[in-house]
């Protein structure tokens, strides 16, 4: 029989092409319709320093909690097509590069999922202040892979990731 609870979920934006903060809104808003997908918390805004290619500049990244009746590959099919809607062309960027919104599913429940597609939880997560900063802020208490984000967040250097004040 099908499991028809929903699934708790956990996403993770950032973006470094355009306004930034005002394109992430956006792809929060178009991300939870509020039926398949229901917003139950969001992070603040952070500015963060670039990660991986560092010739570029500064991301906004902020985390959000979802409810979603989508099973893990429909809800990253979902996400790639809010990146579509805000604009994003990964045919034009280069790994690790500047884009204008990413959305990345950081853990879906406690599903562990290797694929060509889709990873679960997101493998980069412990390495990643960019991430780590804001999840902390909303869900200290999550345990993903057998970590709670709290003691994940302490070890990490995040010293240079401002957070921002909420937008009027
Ligand atoms: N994919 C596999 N697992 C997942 C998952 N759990 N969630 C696949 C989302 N996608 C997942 O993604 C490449 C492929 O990963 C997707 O097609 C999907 O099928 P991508 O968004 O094109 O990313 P990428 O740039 O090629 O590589 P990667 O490692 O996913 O990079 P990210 O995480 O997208 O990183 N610095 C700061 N400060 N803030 C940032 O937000 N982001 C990036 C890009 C680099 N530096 C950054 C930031
Ligand atoms: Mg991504």
């Amino acid at each position: 029989m099908s499991d028809l609870r929903p699934a708790q979920a956990y996403l993770a934006l950032g973006g470094n092409v355009g306004d930034s903060r005002a394109i992430l809104a956006r792809a929060v808003a178009l991300l939870c319709d509020g039926d398949m997908v229901k917003l139950i918390a969001r992070s603040s805004d952070y500015r963060t320093p670039p990660w991986g290619v560092e010739d570029q500049p500064p991301f906004i990244n902020l985390c959000i909690a979802i409810e979603t009746s989508l099973d893990p590959r429909d809800l990253l099919a979902r996400a790639q097509d809010v990146e579509r809607q805000l604009g994003r062309d990964r045919a034009k960027e280069k790994r690790w590069g500047p884009r204008t919104a990413d959305i990345d599913i950081v853990a879906y429940n406690d599903v562990r999922l290797r694929t060509p597609d889709l990873t679960l939880p997101h493998p980069r997560l412990f390495e990643r202040a960019f991430v780590l900063v804001p999840l902390a802020e909303m869900a200290p208490n999550l345990v993903v892979a057998g970590r709670r984000i709290s003691e994940a967040v302490a070890k990490i250097d995040a010293d240079d990731i401002e957070r921002l004040t909420p937008l009027a």
